[in-house]
């Protein structure tokens, strides 16, 4: 089957047909007709080929070059700076739902519009076309996925974010079988998207693709990232395995030959990628991993990616030591809507003196400019990021890319909590902490577009991306643990807890809380039964803090962050009990659980 259009050469008709795909070449064929580009690239797993992309992004100024060898800079628009949860829907036919507050749209109209959206909206532009592999390559975690976007800027994110997939294609089993993402950036004025306000994200289920239209910002645009991370949700749930928004690495204790490796899910700017990278452990995934069992009944996880596209605010010498070397030393790395002055990059909490001007997402920025209320208009954007190779990493994990992925003993649930749950928190059993989980709450980040600080219930730090119904994904977590021969132990952790403003917690106490969790999962610490858990006994602690860290921890420490605050933590549970009445059909463990640590913080005094 030959695509029957003179803007692809013969070498690129030959690449297609390569692949022996006739649904490939079919949809390649739908896009070329539809956004009427003026050349079209497909691309192949070559470094020539790579290499073509990184170019392509500098020619067509979506990114600049840096002074030190190998960073560049990429901004995109004012209204650009996030996810926008607001144009994301989630397709589906007449007046249907999943969960109370998951976006949705009429499938016929919402892809009517983007249809229109995406008419002619690549005049004047180069169409690519690449192949990737979400999960290791050669592996039952592996989902192919093609991705169609006239922006290298999303391309080569891409490429240093997830495997090379053409090879996989190659040899797909069933050729029907893929994820597949049309992106486009639409009309750019100096290089960014220029009509935010027909930004679009339409989830398309039925068809396992995603059209995203008029936006840069990776969340929005790079396929592969969020937007598949919608597909495999709805794709695990239909099966008996996870699809989580969860970092995966390897703990290793001081003077211990042992790793035991943990997942854990965390909202967006809660300190998931500073967990993967806590010195003296090793990465292998900060974002999304597939969880399933293995042969011999445990659960093991892989890394869907293969890069970090991070949150840069706070990355400093003292508090991500490891992340911060690798932002300053010559490497493969795009910054995103940080400052920049004299061709270097500037943060918010870099712990360096400021230039007195630069060039920022909003245009040029000087100190001392300030907004309409007298406050100092901010260097840099809160949500700036930096994107890069997990393989450019010393503490990179050597499983990264084993087709097995690695034995998971402990699942840590994290959220952005100012007043309710103690620093670290082990489940009773699987049940408890699915509850443990799925009753998570969170204050809202600069990660989407909308008002940060807001208390928002966040069920496995998924809830963005949730496709089913919560009752259904729930359902889904307490059969997979159902099913395993040796369930991980389950904790919460939350590094934000405050008294007043001050939080209670340092930046690199969640080592301590690592080092606790790998402990008891070797039976090394007994710990003290809770109404809502397992806590970590002082003793344990003030060894861990001086062992680890060289701190001293005190009895007053102790006390303040690991009290149980029963009235918030009763008012929590009536919160969410509230919200599973509304959802339909969610299990009835979860109003058993709730109903039991209820009753067990009833018998304590708040
Ligand atoms: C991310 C996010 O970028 O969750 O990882 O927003
Ligand atoms: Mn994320």
């Amino acid at each position: 089957m030959k695509i029957s259009s003179k803007l692809l050469s013969n070498k690129n008709q030959a690449i297609l047909q390569s692949l022996n795909n006739p649904k490939v070449i079919k949809i390649v064929e739908t896009y070329i007709n539809l956004c009427k580009p003026d050349k079209v690239t497909v691309l192949t797993d070559t470094p020539r080929d790579i290499n073509y992309v990184r170019k392509l992004a500098l020619k067509n100024k979506e990114e600049t070059p840096l002074k030190t060898p190998g960073h560049t800079i990429h901004f995109d628009g004012f209204f650009d700076q996030g996810r926008d949860k607001e144009k994301t829907k989630v397709l589906l036919c007449g007046e249907s739902k999943i969960s109370k507050s998951i976006n949705t749209g009429d499938r016929e109209s919402c892809l009517e519009e983007i249809f229109s959206l995406l008419s002619g909206n690549m005049k004047g532009k180069e169409m690519l076309v690449s192949f990737y592999c979400l999960g290791p390559t050669n592996s039952p975690f592996s989902i192919p996925a093609m991705q169609i976007t006239d922006s290298a800027y999303v391309a080569h994110s891409e490429n240093m974010l997830y495997r090379q997939g053409f090879g996989e294609f190659k040899k797909l089993k069933d050729p029907d079988k893929f994820f597949y993402f049309v992106h486009s950036a639409g009309e750019l004025e100096n290089g960014v998207s220029k009509n935010s306000d027909k930004k679009r994200i339409y989830i398309d289920l039925e068809e396992n693709r995603v059209f995203s239209v008029n936006t840069q910002y990776a969340g929005n645009s790079v396929g592969l990232k969020k937007l598949a991370l919608r597909l495999a949700i709805k794709k695990s749930n239909e099966s008996d395995w996870l699809c989580e928004h969860m970092l995966v690495l390897g703990a290793k204790p001081q003077g211990k030959k042992r790793v035991t490796y943990f997942t854990g899910a965390f909202p967006s700017a809660c300190g998931k990628t500073s967990t993967a990278m806590i010195p003296g452990q090793s990465i292998i995934g900060d974002d999304i991993a597939y969880l399933k069992r293995g042969k011999d009944g445990r659960c093991y996880a892989a890394n869907v990616e293969q890069g970090i596209f991070g949150i840069i605010e706070n990355v400093n010498p003292k508090d991500d030591p490891l992340i911060y070397k690798s932002l300053t030393t010559p490497k493969e790395l795009i910054f995103s809507n940080v400052l920049i002055n004299n061709k270097k990059p500037y943060w918010l909490g870099m712990g360096r003196a400021l230039p007195d001007s630069g060039v920022n997402f909003a245009g040029h920025w000087k100190l001392g400019d300030c907004d309409g209320k007298d406050n100092p208009i901010p260097h840099a954007h809160k949500n700036a990021r930096y994107t890069m190779r997990l393989s450019e990493l010393t503490n990179v994990n050597p499983h990264l890319h084993d087709p097995s992925g690695v034995p998971i003993s402990g699942i840590i649930y994290g959220g952005r909590d100012s007043d309710t749950t103690p620093p670290v928190v082990e489940s009773f059993d699987w049940s408890h902490g699915v509850l443990m989980g799925a009753a998570l709450e969170s204050e809202t980040t600069a990660a989407t577009i909308g008002e940060t600080g807001v208390r928002k219930h966040n069920p496995m730090a998924n809830f963005d991306f949730l496709v089913v119904p919560l009752s259904t994904y729930i359902n889904n977590h307490l059969a997979f643990g159902r099913k395993l021969k040796k369930k991980p132990i389950i904790f919460t952790t939350n590094y934000f807890i405050k008294e007043g403003d001050n939080y209670l917690n340092g930046k690199l106490d969640k080592k301590i809380w690592l080092m606790w969790m790998e402990g008891r999962i070797h039976g090394e610490y007994r710990a003290i039964k809770t109404p809502i858990g397992y806590i970590p006994k002082y003793e344990d602690l003030k060894k861990l803090f001086w062992d680890n860290l060289k701190q001293a921890y005190t009895k007053e420490d102790y006390r303040k962050q690991f009290h149980v605050r029963t009235g918030h933590l009763l008012a929590k549970l009536e919160r969410i009990e509230a919200i599973f009445k509304i959802e339909p059909d969610i299990p009835k463990a979860m109003f058993v659980e709730i109903k039991k640590q209820r009753k067990r913080l009833k018998t304590i005094p708040s």
